[in-house]
């Protein structure tokens, strides 16, 4: 048996010195004095011994398993050395290198222009009031003085999700809810999503309008251009030149609309401005008595006017895009550049 030892020490050694890597010294080290290893099997043979002889065999076995251990230690440590000293050299980190910068996030366009509108009317006293998108023909219409058979419903195609609902076509809709719950005075605007049927170049079926309104005794239409002139001088600039033109909507009378001097030509006349050196920029008008009636406001106590606007127009002129549909793609290379 010790004979026998000896020779599978040998081997041990040989096959170990032969091992070039470190998965196959492992393999060795396991052939050898694994759980079910060569030395193992020696040691299963000790009970057949003589009494006499196994105390010594016993002891070789151990010596020569402590010996193949520690060589196979060696081994590895050898093989777990050198791999760190190549990943040292190969790993190497600049520590003088600049730091990645975080890509910053941008404020859509439309949502800029929206924030502008609020903070200017903000400033002039107004709150903020939200609605339903998907709103009741009532507050759409009936009660901005459109009843069901208005010919002006013809002017916006609407979205109907059945008789009575649809996707509301105005934030207008807003103002006669919160004038149905609230007392003048009351300064308001209604920032939010619409929707049309419409769609070409220049209408998308889903866009962005800020409408206001303010009420109170005694509110003339010298109120509304004053609010109204201020409000644009706020968002184009103080020299912007600005002018009311008469119009019509069905919930103001009476109405206008409201043209700034064309921030592409100056007014000189050009493509944007098709010549007139104008830009048709809100709506507005006096609040009709009939809006009033229907929310309960008597209309020889309280006047009031209102507007409208639509953003995707204003960031248009605002930035200088040209094509409504850039709006919508969110293509990462367009938004990136406001
Ligand atoms: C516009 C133009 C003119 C408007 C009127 C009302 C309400 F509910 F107070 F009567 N809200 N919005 C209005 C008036 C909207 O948009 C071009």
């Amino acid at each position: 048996m010790i004979a026998k030892l000896e020779n599978l020490l040998k081997e041990a050694f040989s096959d170990l010195s032969r091992a070039d890597t470190r998965e196959k010294a492992a393999q060795v080290k396991t052939r050898y004095i694994g759980r079910k290893g060569e030395i193992a099997s020696f040691l299963k043979e000790l009970g057949g011994l003589p009494a006499g002889e196994r105390k010594a065999a016993g002891e070789a076995i151990n010596q020569a398993k402590d010996a193949i251990e520690k060589e196979a230690e060696r081994l590895l440590s050898s093989f777990d050395e050198r791999e760190k000293a190549a990943r040292l050299t190969t790993d190497r980190v600049d520590v003088t290198l600049p730091g990645r910068r975080a890509p910053l996030g941008k404020r859509h366009p439309v949502t800029q222009v929206m924030d502008s509108v609020e903070a200017i009317f903000s400033g002039l006293g107004f709150d903020i009031a939200e609605g339903p998108e998907v709103e009741l023909d009532y507050y759409n219409f009936e009660a901005l003085n459109l009843p069901k058979d208005h010919p002006a419903r013809d002017m916006q195609d609407t979205f109907y999700i059945n008789e009575e609902v649809l996707l509301r076509t105005h934030t207008s809709a807003v103002q006669p809810r919160v004038m149905e719950v609230e007392r003048p005075p009351l300064r308001v605007i209604a920032p939010g999503t619409v929707y049309r049927r419409d769609s070409d170049i220049t209408h998308t079926p889903m866009f962005h309008q800020v409408e206001g309104f303010m009420v109170d005794r005694g509110v003339r239409f010298s109120d509304l251009k004053g609010i109204l002139t201020q409000f644009l001088h706020e968002l184009f600039g103080e020299d912007t030149g600005i002018r009311f033109r008469p119009s019509f909507f069905p919930f103001t009378e009476p109405s206008a609309e409201v043209d700034i001097r064309c921030v592409i030509c100056s007014g000189s006349g050009c493509r944007v401005c098709k010549g007139s050196g104008w830009l048709e920029i809100l709506g507005a008008g006096m609040i009709h008595p009939e809006v009033f009636r229907t929310v309960k406001y008597d209309p020889e106590e309280y006047t009031g006017f209102a507007f409208g606007l639509g953003i995707e127009r204003i960031a248009m002129l605002k930035f200088g895009i040209d094509d409504l549909r850039l709006f919508f793609e969110n293509d990462i290379r367009f938004l990136r550049q406001f």
